[in-house]
């Protein structure tokens, strides 16, 4: 996004010249999906997509947000009573993040913000991370907050499940928060500790949006969560990270069928993460590569969030990958994007490919983006 463009824009909405601009990035998760509110791993990476916030201070006690992609809409709120708008949905994700914020750092007065992105909304891509992480950075470069990366991620995670009312995990917001240059991000969900992999330079990571549309608080993500929770407590386990596969299979005769099928996800889902993870920092592809396949199958029939179109373009893209790449559905689920991590060399007949047959057999156009790893979010 070109900064001149966003400061045209502001000075158009507010009169004046933004202070700064924050922005943070959307993400694609490589393996290791729903485990998040699991405590469990997670192997994400920051992209070249996300959201940019121009602000200044105001002198009362007013938040005024201009939304850039919204036909400049406008939303404004005060500091002291901060509620749910009905109206104008997006400007809850600032709502939210905003109460959050004065909770823990009360000192902090008004603000004149006008947001855009391009990260591709309701596509599994961490548009809502993103934008909330956008504008604590915002806020809190404005008024010299001491919020770290991590705080910031714990915020915006606070904010989603409190005010906009969905029970996501800390995955997205942390890795728009720490996501590294050219590298994808381990992640455990217990401890909150980090560790950034290099991605090989002989493979690109390509995103392909199916094109089904997803809608994370009215799909069943929490209820997958919920069942998620039963299945622990099943097992006797504060959290399915630390339950196995045997004490699953020990469990199984007095569990609700598809409460262990959740919960087998979660426990396979863990080990394959790790296995990636591992695989690729030494540039095992082929390992990567089946531990992509299998969590896709697993997210399929056991935590079934994924959908036929979804499913098609797995198998066709698998089909010509073999074991030198990996592919999966990415994200929260029943819709939204596939991740494939290819060759360089074959990135072209994997464009082809899905433009020869996707829509064909299923009568949605796909996008692709041949995407980046990037930094985290910065003002
Ligand atoms: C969504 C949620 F926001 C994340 O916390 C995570 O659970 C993901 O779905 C599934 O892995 O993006």
């Amino acid at each position: 996004m070109d900064n001149q463009i966003l400061s045209s824009a502001f000075e158009e909405s507010f009169a004046e010249e933004p202070t700064l601009i924050a922005h943070a990035p959307g993400r694609v998760n490589l393996i290791g999906e729903h485990t998040d509110y699991n405590g469990g791993f997670v192997f994400p990476a920051a992209i070249n997509f996300g959201t940019w916030v121009a602000a200044s201070k105001r002198s009362d006690n007013n938040i005024v947000v201009t939304a850039m992609d919204y036909e400049n809409q406008q939303n404004t709120f005060s500091l002291d009573d901060i509620d749910y708008d009905d109206e104008q949905g997006w400007a809850n994700y600032v709502r939210g993040v905003v109460k959050v914020l004065k909770q823990d750092f009360p000192a902090f007065g008004g603000a004149n913000l006008l947001v855009t992105g391009n990260v591709p909304q309701g596509a599994g891509l961490s548009s809502s991370a993103s934008f909330e992480v956008a504008v604590l950075k915002a806020m809190s470069a404005l008024y010299q907050l001491p919020l770290d990366g991590v705080k910031a991620a714990l915020l915006g995670q606070k904010a989603e499940n409190t005010f906009v009312g969905c029970s996501c995990g800390i995955m997205d917001q942390l890795i728009s928060a720490m996501g590294n240059e050219g590298k994808a991000m381990l992640l455990d969900c217990q401890s909150l500790s980090i560790e950034h992999s290099p991605l090989p330079d002989s493979h690109q990571i390509i995103i392909i949006n199916s094109n089904v549309k997803r809608g994370l608080v009215d799909s069943e993500y929490n209820l997958r969560r919920q069942q998620c929770e039963q299945g622990a407590s099943l097992l006797g386990v504060p959290s399915l990270r630390e339950a196995d596969i045997d004490m699953l299979e020990a469990a199984k005769p007095h569990m609700p069928e598809v409460v262990y099928r959740r919960a087998k996800h979660i426990i396979t889902e863990n080990k394959r993460t790790l296995s990636a993870s591992n695989a690729l920092k030494v540039g095992d592809i082929e390992t990567v590569s089946k531990a992509m396949a299998e969590s896709h199958v697993s997210m399929r029939d056991d935590f079934e969030i994924t959908v036929p179109p979804i499913d098609y373009l797995v198998t066709i893209i698998d089909e010509l990958l073999g074991v030198t790449g990996g592919v999966r559905m990415t994200g929260g689920g029943f819709g939204g994007c596939v991740v494939a991590l290819v060759p360089t060399d074959t990135v072209d007949a994997v464009k082809q490919l899905v433009a020869d047959k996707y829509f064909d057999e299923t009568n949605y156009h796909a996008d692709i983006y041949v995407c980046t790893a990037t930094q985290g979010a910065f003002a």
